[in-house]
């Protein structure tokens, strides 16, 4: 309460250039320890540096990515270099040793005192998230995209962070509209703010292919050649697809593919006649409608294009997964469908890659095979079929479509966004546990979470947006924080704190009336 009056009163004082300081108790997500040191500040010099561990070119990257932030709104020059040996130069030092050993892969140990801002880690992925905090340890200005006075203080203390799940995503379902580039890596970019470090693109569904197979050309040439409401539509080229990839990786943010069958699938079956059971090519789609459309489970020819399609989409992925999708395939029959599935399962793990779907393809017919991940989506606290993939060693990802799709309205007036599972106030995105949702499905089987946009009705940039903002940060605190710090009043508190930093990245955000917005 006090800081909300903190805040305010500087809100009130608006005409003053004096950039408000953050503070440690205001991180989303929460972090596992954050103790302040007292009457401390660290206030960044004009000549600062960012110094990295010496030898570590990922190390120096997340410096340069850190230094190009800080760059754009305080106008300093903020050279990167290798770090000196001995006590951390006055500056920002990212280092590789050092770190408390519980951070373990992805966390961090920052430490800020009146001289110095050290983060340290195991990986460079830690030091990135570890980047993150700082962000927002500096004042909301920090995030403008021109030069303002500060001055850029940070407040002092140490805080020790690493994840609760090691998965914590987000999907773009940019088939329905599709979604250029440019809006993918501003998606990549938003995401990361709250350390979410996988990326899930629905590439292919009945309104539109989104990716180009040099064996199928024709999938991303017509195939992509429209959308919902009959526009363009459009498509990745290789080299667009690789540039995503890398950009996200940049951000320690994992591409996932997703190629969905066999339903969802009229966009392909339009481009090659051949891959329907009746040898008809059926038009192009510009509907909204699910489950009609089925790749022909008993030709030969089927399982030839999704070999040639998965090993072209894994020799570009970097990552682990491939999602084959495998939701409403109510075209098709139960055997019909695990028949399917057990032809292609294989043909994933071929590629090197493990099998990721939605939880269909959990059904006890559909077999197991190492790293296997279930997608689950349903409305309801049980389901057979997760229990069975997870009985056979699978792991899941939590994505119940009544709390984390951000595709969801708000509430009735929400002007864009679909129904069918409720409206999503950010209260009902961020009450629930992941790791006890699902009876008979431990949190030692939870992967962790991911919020799903589907663009039926999401069209641009700004839409994306509008939805993510603020459910998404949700869906990000309870992939990564842990249990002990849940708590609504808190989380909202936090929450509100954010929306400055939104306002001045140019984040058209939802204005719950949940939120204490500052
Ligand atoms: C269901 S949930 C779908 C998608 C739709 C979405 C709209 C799931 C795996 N499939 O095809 O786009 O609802 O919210």
């Amino acid at each position: 309460a006090l800081l909300v009056a903190g805040s305010a009163l500087v809100a009130v004082a608006g005409a003053a250039p004096v950039a408000a300081a953050a503070s440690l108790s205001d991180l989303v997500p929460a972090p596992v320890s954050a103790q302040p040191a007292a009457g401390t500040t660290y206030t960044l010099p004009s000549g600062a540096g960012v110094f990295t561990e010496p030898g570590s070119a990922p190390a120096a990257g997340v410096g340069a990515y850190l230094a190009g932030i800080l760059r754009r709104s305080t106008g300093y020059a903020l050279p990167v270099s290798a770090a000196p040996a001995g006590t951390p130069a006055s500056g920002i030092s990212l280092l590789l040793t050092g770190a408390d050993p519980t951070v373990g892969a992805q966390g961090y140990q920052l430490d800020v005192t009146a001289g110095a801002v050290v983060i340290r880690a195991q990986t460079p992925g830690g030091l990135f998230n570890g980047v993150q905090t700082l962000r927002q340890l500096l004042p909301a200005e920090i995030e403008s995209a021109t030069v303002r006075p500060g001055p850029w203080t940070v407040p002092g203390g140490r805080v020790v962070d690493y994840p609760r799940f090691a998965y914590r995503g987000a999907m773009l379902d940019v088939a329905r509209h599709f979604h250029p580039p440019a809006t993918v890596k501003q998606y990549i970019d938003r995401i990361a703010l709250y350390k979410v470090n996988y990326l899930h693109l629905h590439l292919s569904d009945d309104q539109g292919w989104r990716i180009v197979v040099d064996a199928y050309p024709r999938l991303a040439t017509y195939g992509g050649s429209t959308q919902v409401g009959g526009g363009a539509g459009g498509y990745y080229t290789k080299a667009q697809y690789q540039d995503i990839v890398a950009y996200a990786a940049q951000r320690y943010v994992t591409i996932v593919p997703e190629i969905d069958m066999p339903g969802h699938t009229n966009a392909a079956l339009a481009s090659y006649a051949d891959l329907n059971c009746d040898g008809v090519a059926p038009s192009l789609y510009t509907g909204t409608a699910v489950g009609f459309s089925s790749l022909c489970t008993s030709k030969e020819a089927t399982y030839t294009f999704v070999a040639g399609v998965l090993s072209e989409l894994a020799a570009m992925t970097p990552g682990p997964y491939l999602h084959v999708g495998g939701d409403e395939a109510s075209a098709t029959s139960a055997s019909q469908y695990a028949t399917f599935m057990n032809r292609v399962q294989p043909l994933v793990t071929a590629t090197g890659k493990s099998v990721m779907g939605w939880h269909q393809i959990g059904a006890s017919a559909v077999q197991h095979s190492a790293g296997r991940v279930v997608q689950y989506w349903g409305l309801t606290t049980s389901d057979s079929l997760v229990t069975s993939a997870v009985s056979r060693g699978a792991k899941v990802v939590m994505s119940p479509a009544n709390k984390a799709y951000i595709d969801m309205k708000y509430n009735a007036q929400t002007p864009i966004g679909l129904s069918w599972a409720g409206y999503i106030e950010v209260q009902t995105a961020y009450e629930w546990n992941p790791g006890t949702y699902l009876s008979g499905v431990p949190a030692s089987a939870v992967l962790g979470v991911e919020a799903p946009m589907w663009t039926e009705t999401i069209v641009t940039e700004d839409d994306i947006e509008y939805m993510a903002f603020p459910r998404l940060p949700a869906i990000a605190e309870l992939g990564w924080s842990p249990w002990t710090t849940h708590s609504w009043d808190a989380f909202r508190a936090r929450l509100g704190a954010q929306g400055p930093r939104w306002t001045i990245m140019g984040i058209g955000f939802y204005r719950s009336p949940q939120v204490p917005w500052s």
